[in-house]
């Protein structure tokens, strides 16, 4: 289902088909109801929660709350991607992250990229705290992004550096450096198409970024991380989410 050499080489992997079309077409129906949480505004940057008027935003691109009690989710999506975890995690007992079951959802636009690396390998709030630094070695986590439409360069898939996942970041520069990772980013990046009903798996610390969509169709994905569990305890004891 999932190419583990590939996914070792590259630091991320494209699945085969799993889903059926039509529960995936379903979701990206409901998803485009979700009231946005947290995103990107075309004219005026970053907006979160604490801005009063969501719906009224131009948005470049936007994060939704992923609905609990949905039951494709729920017995069809999560043990696929359990399962998986289970094998990549090996002999380490590791949870979701609950904070971050998102719906992002992609709109036209040209916006500059955004590379970063995900939690816990990264915390923009605290810089300081670099667990794959005191950790043991191997992954600390996993994110799956599902397309709820085709991914396709066009419309804005996923950018990743393959083979960054192979080196630890000094993540306490992570601000001023930010031009030059930008500049890194751009001279390397791939952006895989993922079929629907396929999803992509990358490791926390592979490089990537939210692309441009240069079409009028709203490029949603669902997105789930596993973290290893001496990882969670490490960001309950810092207040990370
Ligand atoms: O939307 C994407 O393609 C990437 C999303 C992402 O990087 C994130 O949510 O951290």
């Amino acid at each position: 289902m999932l190419n583990k050499v590939h996914l070792d080489r590259d630091g991320f992997a494209i699945s085969d088909k799993v889903f059926s079309e039509d529960d995936i077409t379903s979701l990206d129906k409901l998803a485009s109801n979700l009231k946005p949480f947290i995103g990107m505004c075309k004219r005026r940057g970053w907006v979160d929660n604490k801005d009063v008027h969501l719906t009224d935003i131009d948005w470049a691109y936007y994060w939704s709350e992923t609905p609990h009690d949905n039951l494709f989710i729920n017995d069809t999506i999560i043990p696929v991607l359990s399962n998986i975890c289970d094998l990549l995690f090996e002999d380490h007992s590791w949870d979701w992250q609950l904070t971050n079951r998102y719906i992002i959802s992609n709109y036209n636009h040209e916006y500059p990229v955004y590379p970063h690396l995900d939690a816990p390998y990264l915390w923009p709030q605290k810089l300081e705290v670099q667990m794959a630094k005191y950790l043991p070695k191997g992954p600390l986590s996993v994110t799956f992004m599902i397309p709820l439409i085709e991914f396709t360069p066009e419309n804005g898939a996923t950018g990743f550096v393959p083979g960054t996942h192979k080196y630890i970041y000094d993540t306490s520069d992570w601000n001023q450096v930010s031009e030059h990772r930008k500049t890194f980013f751009n001279d390397n990046f791939v952006q895989p198409s993922v079929p629907l009903g396929s999803f992509s798996c990358f490791y926390g610390n592979c490089m990537h970024s939210v692309m441009s969509n240069r079409t009028n169709s709203v490029r949603r994905g669902l997105i789930f991380r596993g973290i290893r569990e001496d990882a969670l305890k490490e960001m309950s004891k810092f207040g990370l989410g």
